[in-house]
């Protein structure tokens, strides 16, 4: 899973570029080395898990809405924050799965680095190629928004998913968010606070500084942080989403902080690499709890093992999944970005445009996430 400085070179020359003509079928269109060939890429995005139909029944409902009238053979561009994250393999399958059950398909194009810039090339193959629909998440809030909106003028819906884009009307754009952003924050913080006893050090260990969805969750947990005067926070640090950067920025974190008592890191790639540190440090777990988000597939041994005891998210092929099909209802024109508009995501069932709020457009939202730990962890498979 380490990147080497070839593929982080050439990645900033050439976005990388995958079609899902099938769920099972992926080929190269485009020379970039940009397997994933990680542990995780391979276990199975399961449609049937427990997290499955409790993330599905608690936001969708089963009537209204259709997926009659979606026009066939549409191309949808998904452009994830990097091509080598399993997790966004996974989310970017699951978009590959609702194309593949609907008559069209999925090319996924992006870096291998989490920037701005490694995605614009990305939305200008969109343009070129006259895609349909983008879904994209944004490795910025702002910066993607200029190429976004020429892809707009083109005629392209545009989505953003995983990490939303702050374009506010330049483009209007459908978000199609995970999880409640408030409660992803706030339960993060609660889960350490009661790991810890409620007092002590903690720091976060992100992924890229100017990713929206991290910040959005950590604003929320400064102000969860707020119920618990006796725990700290005192660093937050960036691991970009890469193994090798986020176990250089723990490494740091642990030498300036020796009493740090909690580590929260909102990420699958940050939360793995500490605990693949913590589980060869094991004197450290006598003073040291991580939680955040990670992959059960990641991070079931560190939770057998007893280096990690809970942990949250949601499953990232749903995510993928409900996102292709609002991406083809809204090209197709059967959505809309109206709050209340609805459309049929294929077995998640039926889901509805929610209204505006500060800072974020119109959004459709997954469902709750699910908490792993000793005890549930082998029902999960993604
Ligand atoms: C990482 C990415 C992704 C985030 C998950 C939880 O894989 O940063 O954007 O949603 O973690």
């Amino acid at each position: 899973m380490k990147r080497s400085n070839r593929s982080r070179f050439v990645a900033t020359r050439r976005p990388a570029i995958l079609a899902f003509a099938a769920v099972a079928a992926v080929s190269t269109i485009a020379a970039c080395s940009s397997s994933s060939s990680s542990s995780s890429s391979s276990a199975a995005a399961s449609s049937s898990s427990a997290a499955a139909s409790t993330s599905a029944s608690a936001s969708a409902s089963s009537s209204g809405g259709s997926s009659t009238g979606i026009k066939k053979g549409l191309v949808v561009y998904f452009i994830p924050k990097d091509t080598q994250n399993p997790y966004e393999v996974l989310a970017d399958q699951g978009g590959a799965k609702a194309l593949a059950e609907l008559g069209g398909k999925v090319v996924v194009s992006s870096g291998t680095a989490d920037t701005a810039a490694a995605q614009i090339p990305s939305i200008q193959a969109a343009i070129q190629a006259h895609a349909n629909a983008i879904v994209i998440a944004g490795n910025d809030p702002s910066a993607l928004c200029p190429s976004l909106q020429q892809a707009a003028t083109a005629g392209i819906a545009i989505l953003s998913f995983d990490s939303d884009v702050t374009c506010g009307s330049s483009p209007n754009h459908l978000f199609v968010n995970q999880a409640n952003t408030e409660s992803i924050g706030t339960s993060e913080v609660d889960i350490l606070a009661k790991e810890i006893g409620d007092s002590g050090q903690i720091a976060i260990l992100s992924a890229a500084a100017s990713a929206t969805n991290q910040n959005s969750w950590i604003a929320y947990m400064k102000q969860e942080l707020k119920k618990y005067p006796k725990m700290t926070l005192v660093k937050t640090v960036y691991g970009n989403d890469d193994p090798a950067t986020s176990l250089t920025v723990l490494q740091g974190l642990l030498s300036a902080y020796p009493n740090l008592k909690g580590i929260i890191s909102p990420t699958t790639v940050g939360i793995q690499a500490a605990a693949q540190y913590l589980d060869t440090h094991k004197s450290l777990l006598s003073k040291l709890t991580l939680t955040g988000l990670g992959l059960p597939s990641q991070m079931k041994p560190y939770v057998k093992d007893g280096t990690v005891k809970e942990f949250e998210l949601w499953n990232p092929s749903q995510l993928g999944y409900l996102a292709g099909y609002a991406a083809a209802s809204l090209a197709s024109g059967t959505a809309t970005l109206t709050t209340g508009s609805s459309f049929k995501a294929g077995s998640l069932g039926t889901y509805k445009v929610l209204a505006p709020t500060t800072g974020v457009g119109p959004s459709i939202v997954l469902g709750p996430p699910t908490v792993f730990d000793a005890a549930n962890i082998d029902q999960f498979n993604f």
